[in-house]
C-alpha cells in the first residue's frame, strides 16, 4: 500500500472515530464544567441507571453531572414497605453510584402525601392512627432512614408538596392527623419532621420542596411561610427545592424571578430539584403524581423542529434568569437523563431517546457561557 493510501485511510478512519465520537454526545461541553462557578448541577437516577442495565444513561451522567437524586428508592412506600420491613437495597445501590461516580447524593423524600403506604396511617384495627402514634412513626421512620445514610447524604426533601396551588396546606393524612383540624397545630407534621431529620443527621442540608412555586404566587408565599414558621420556632431548615416542571410557554420569567426571590429573601438557599419542561400544551399543568401519567403528556409533535427549537428557547430562557441568580441557587437537578426515561411524555429532556444531546442542551451550554 502506497503512502498516499496509507494516509487516506488513516483520515478516513480519523474522520469516523471523529464522527461516531460526536454521535455519542462525547465531543460535546461538560455540563459540570459548564456550571462549575455556578451550581451544582444534577440527576435523578432510576433503577436501570445506577444498577448498570443503562449504562448509556450511566455513561451520561457519569460525564456531566455531579449531584444526584434518587428517583423513587427513598420514597416510604419502596424503603419501608411493611411496619416492620426495610428495603435497603435499592437505596444502597443508588449510593453506591453516587459514591464511585463521586456525586453529591440527595435524599427524596421523607413525608410526602403520595407513595406512602396505607399502613402508615392505621392501626392494627384498620383504623386512624392517634396524633401521637402517627407522629411517633414518622420519628421511627426518618430517625431509621436518615440514621442509616449519615454523613453520606447532602441533603434532604424532608417534606414534599405539602401545599395547594393557593398557598393553603394540603389535606393530607398527615396534616388531618396530627394537625387535628386546629389552625394552631397546622405545621405540627412539617415542624417535627425537620426536627428529627435534623436530630438523625446534624450535618445534612435540610429542604421543603414542592412543584408550582414558580407558577403560583400565592403557592411560593405558602412555601415562605412555612419556612418562617420553622425558623419562628428555631428548627433548622436550610433550602427549598423549586421542582420546576416546566412547560413551553411556562413558568414567565417574572414567576421564576418571584420564586427565588422571594425564597432566598427567607435566607435559605434555593434549588431547583426537578426540572424538565413537557412539550405538551394542553392539560393540567402541575406535578402531581395522581393526575399526570406518561400517555396523558405524549405529545406527536415532540420531535419536530419547531417544537425542538422551542424547547431549546425556554430551556435558555430558565438558565438565564438561574445564572442571574447563581448567588441563591445552590443545584439544578434534571428529573431524568434523557427522554426515553422521563416520568413524562414528549421531549422533556436535554438527550433524547438515542441518547444525542438535544438543540435544548447546547442552548443551555450557550447560555452559560453567555452569562459568565
Ligand atoms: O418520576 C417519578 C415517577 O417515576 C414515579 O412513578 C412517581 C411516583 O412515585 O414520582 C415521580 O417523581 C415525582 C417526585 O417524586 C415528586 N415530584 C413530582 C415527580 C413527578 O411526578
Amino acid at each position: 500500500m502506497g503512502t498516499t493510501q496509507t494516509t487516506t485511510m488513516v483520515r478516513l478512519a480519523v474522520f469516523l472515530i471523529g464522527a461516531g465520537a460526536c454521535m455519542a454526545g462525547e465531543d460535546v461541553p461538560v455540563l459540570k464544567e459548564v456550571f462549575k462557578n455556578d451550581f451544582l448541577i444534577g440527576g435523578a437516577f432510576n433503577r436501570r441507571v445506577v444498577t448498570g442495565r443503562d449504562p448509556q444513561a450511566a455513561a451520561i451522567a457519569a460525564k456531566h453531572l455531579n449531584t444526584a437524586t434518587a428517583e423513587n428508592d427513598f420514597k416510604w412506600q419502596l424503603i419501608h414497605p411493611r411496619r416492620d420491613e426495610y428495603n435497603w437495597a435499592p437505596a444502597d445501590d443508588f449510593m453506591a453510584f453516587c459514591e464511585k461516580n463521586q456525586m453529591v447524593a440527595i435524599g427524596h423524600c421523607l413525608v410526602w402525601h403520595s407513595q406512602t403506604p396505607r399502613w402508615v396511617f392505621r392501626d392494627d384495627s384498620e383504623n386512624a392512627l392517634t396524633r401521637d402514634a402517627l407522629l411517633a412513626r414518622m420519628k421511627d421512620h426518618i430517625m431509621t432512614v436518615v440514621g442509616r445514610y449519615k454523613g453520606r447524604i447532602k441533603g434532604w426533601d424532608v417534606v414534599n408538596e405539602a401545599l395547594n396551588d393557593n398557598g393553603t396546606l394540603r389535606d393530607s393524612p398527615w396534616l388531618q392527623i396530627i394537625g387535628e383540624g386546629s389552625q394552631d397545630k397546622q405545621y405540627d407534621f412539617i415542624e417535627s419532621a425537620f426536627r428529627w431529620a435534623n436530630e438523625a443527621d446534624p450535618d445534612a442540608e435540610l429542604y421543603y420542596n414542592d412543584y408550582g412555586l414558580e407558577t403560583s404566587k400565592a403557592k411560593c408565599d405558602g412555601a415562605v411561610a412555612i419556612v418562617k414558621h420553622l425558623k419562628s420556632k428555631g428548627v433548622r431548615i436550610d433550602g427549598v427545592g423549586i421542582q420546576l416542571h416546566a412547560g413551553l410557554t411556562y413558568p414567565s420569567i417574572q414567576g421564576l424571578e418571584y420564586a427565588v426571590t422571594s425564597l432566598a429573601a427567607t435566607g435559605v438557599k434555593v434549588m431547583v430539584t426537578e426540572l424538565d419542561i413537557r412539550t405538551q400544551a394542553r392539560g393540567y399543568r402541575g406535578a402531581d403524581i395522581g393526575r399526570v401519567t406518561r400517555q396523558s403528556t405524549q405529545d406527536a409533535n415532540a420531535d419536530a423542529a419547531e417544537t425542538q427549537k422551542k424547547l431549546a428557547e425556554k430551556y435558555a430562557e430558565i438558565f438565564s434568569v438561574l445564572l442571574k441568580h447563581r448567588k441563591d441557587v445552590t443545584r439544578v437537578t434534571f428529573w431524568g437523563i434523557y427522554d426515553g426515561a422521563s416520568w413524562i411524555g414528549g421531549s422533556p429532556l436535554l438527550f433524547d431517546r438515542t441518547y444525542e444531546p438535544k438543540e435544548a442542551f447546547f442552548a443551555v451550554v450557550k447560555t452559560a457561557q453567555e452569562n459568565q
